[in-house]
Order: structure tokens, then sequence, then C-alpha cells
């Protein structure tokens, strides 16, 4: 299995994330980064390579041009108007005011975010681009030929709506992904996402389309973040009608139930028939996660690892989420290597 990585992703480290009611030590941090590569040294799966930049056409094809000029220049705004910290969301437009980008940068900043325990810093758009060419990376690796590759992504991306950042992200990986795969001649795309928090920015980016299945394993929005999307009600829109599913799961959720979910989804893929898997990796659905309420063991996803092998998909694997720093690196080396064994 192919691995793609960058180090620039430590150009995003913000000072605190709101939490509970205190500005605390982020859970997406750097050290998320230097835990799974100290893993995948240990299991020599494959040696890890640099990213090469994405074309400038992509990004537009799932991100609102609007929104790509607001996130590359926020931060340069904020400091020329004397700001010297983060960027953190306070103010969002609610129902019935006015969906109109304002002049004011932190106006625009509350119109371009959903959640404010993400900030944005002086170095976050060099970082998300990093992010989404170590993703474009691992897809054209796919594309020439490999069955599978990883794409160390941080920070993560499947929050982010075509327009909007929150949830620790700020451009959506796994979607360049499959619109990579698209671009180059695929019909018909899934990203299946297990990340312990419903894919709301990549449901919202293909909502309308038929060209991707975006499927969904989550804790039950009526308890978990992003608490407004991924009901299993939400099936797609008109022509994209089919082409999303959700399986919201409740709290202390165990390996024997998630999996259940996780071979309804697969048999969901089987049925429709892709070209090529993406993956939404977030391990934040282990026992021991800070934040999250599942109970998957280290070795469940070793388990789960085999069952998306043996689907014998090319697959791009997209780093998520996943907060018990010291469990990372095992959590996802596990899945790649059940990948590794039961794949093609
Ligand atoms: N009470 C990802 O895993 N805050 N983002 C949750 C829990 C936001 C998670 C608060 C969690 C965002 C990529
Ligand atoms: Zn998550």
């Amino acid at each position: 299995m192919k691995i793609v990585a960058s180090p620039d992703h430590r150009l995003h480290h913000p000072a605190g994330e709101l939490y509970e009611g205190d500005l605390v030590p982020p859970f997406e941090c750097p050290e998320r980064w230097d835990h799974i590569v100290a893993a995948l040294e240990g299991a020599a799966l494959g040696e890890v390579a640099t990213p090469r930049p994405l074309p400038d056409t992509l990004l537009p094809r799932v991100h609102d041009e609007r929104y790509l000029a607001f996130l590359s220049t926020a931060h340069d705004v904020w400091r020329a108007e004397g700001h010297r910290g983060d960027m953190i969301p306070t103010c969002f437009p609610a129902r019935r005011m006015a969906p109109r980008e304002p002049l004011d940068i932190e106006g625009r900043l509350g119109f371009f975010a959903f959640a404010s325990e993400t900030s944005l810093t002086r170095g976050t758009w060099a970082a998300a681009r990093s992010s989404v060419d170590v993703a474009y990376t691992a897809q054209q690796l796919v594309g020439a030929g490999d069955n599978s590759a990883f794409a160390l992504c941080r920070p993560p991306g499947h929050h982010a709506g075509r327009d909007y950042f929150g949830g620790y992200c700020f451009l959506n990986n796994a979607a360049v992904v499959a619109q990579a795969f698209l671009d180059d001649g695929a019909s018909r795309v899934a990203i299946l996402d297990v990340d312990f928090h419903h894919g709301n920015g990549t449901q919202d980016i293909f909502d309308r389309r038929d060209d991707v299945l975006f499927a969904s394993i989550h804790g039950d929005p009526r308890h978990e973040f992003p608490h407004f999307s991924g009901f299993a009600d939400e099936v797609g829109t008109g022509p994209g009608e089919g082409f999303t599913a959700n399986y919201p799961l409740a709290p202390d959720t165990s390996f024997t139930a998630w999996m259940e979910a996780l071979d309804s989804a697969t048999r969901r893929i089987d049925r429709i028939g892709v070209d090529a898997l993406v993956v939404s990796l977030g391990v934040d659905t282990f026992v021991g996660d800070p934040i999250s309420t599942f109970r998957l063991t280290t070795a469940d996803f070793t388990s789960y690892g085999h069952h998306l092998g043996a689907l014998g998909l090319p697959t791009v694997y997209c780093m998520e989420g996943g907060y018990a720093v010291d469990a990372i690196g095992t959590n996802v080396v596990n899945v790649l290597i059940g990948h590794q064994e039961a794949g093609p």
C-alpha cells in the first residue's frame, strides 16, 4: 500500500479549542500525525511518499470560489487589521437571517463557518492545501495502477462543505479524491465515511449527484456533533436521491452493531457498483477516544480492514478524526494491514 504524507500539516496548530466552556489544547493536534507516522514506520506497509500539488482546476470542482478566496486570504486580512492571534468564529447566520457575505472580516468568518471549535490560523491555508495535495497524490497513485493508498491528511476534511469550514476541517480531501477519480474516467465512486462523526461536508458536496455514493456510519446526531446533519432520512436530493446513505448509531455502540451497519453500507456499494472507493478513515470510533462514545477495540480495526479489503476495489484512505493520540497510530495501521491482508 502506498502512503502519502506532508510535514506541512504542522503549519496548522491553533492555540486553543473552545470546548465545554474553556479554551483547551486542541484535540486535533500535530502530534496525531507523528504517532501515525511512527506506527506506519514500524509496520513497514510501504515507503512514505511526499505529495505533488493538485491541478488548479480541481479544488473549484468541490468548493465554492468565494469560499476558496476567503480561506486563502482571511488571516492576511485579519493581520492587516492589526490582529495577531487565531481567528475564532463567533457569529453565524441563523434562521431567517440574510445569507449574504459581509464585507467585515469577522462577519465573513462567521459566514463561512458552521462551528466555533475550529480556529483559522496564519498557517491554516498552507496546511489545508498540503492536506489536499496528499489526498490527490494518493488518488493519482491508485489511478496509475496501485491497488490502494493511504493519504495521511491533516487537517482532516469531511466536515468541510462546498462553502463552509468547521469540525477541524477546511478543505474536503475525500471529496477531492472522488472528483479526481471521476475526472480521470471513473463512472461512479463511493465514499465510505467510518469516522465517528457524520461527514456532513462530504454529504453537502455530493447531495444532488448520482456519480458519487456517500455512505456514513456515525454517532446519532441527536446526541453528537455535527448535531444538524446525518439522520437516516437524508438520502440525497433530486438526481442524487438514493446516493446518500446514513447509518446513525446510538451512544456506546459495540463493534458487533457497528459492523452490521458497515455490512449494510458495503452491500449498498456492491449493489450500485463503483469503480473506486474512498474511505474517510476516522479512528475516533475507538473505545478510548476522548470526545466520542463508540466501543471499537484496537483489534476491531483489523477486522473491519479485512472487510474493506475484501471488496476488492481500488481504494484511497483519507485520514479524518481520532483523538486518542497514544492509540491512533496502531488503530490506523491495523485498518490498513487488514485491508492489505484481504485485498487483491
Ligand atoms: N462534545 C473530526 O473528527 N466537537 N471532527 C465535538 C464533542 C467537534 C470532529 C464536541 C468535533 C469535530 C474530523
Ligand atoms: Zn470525527
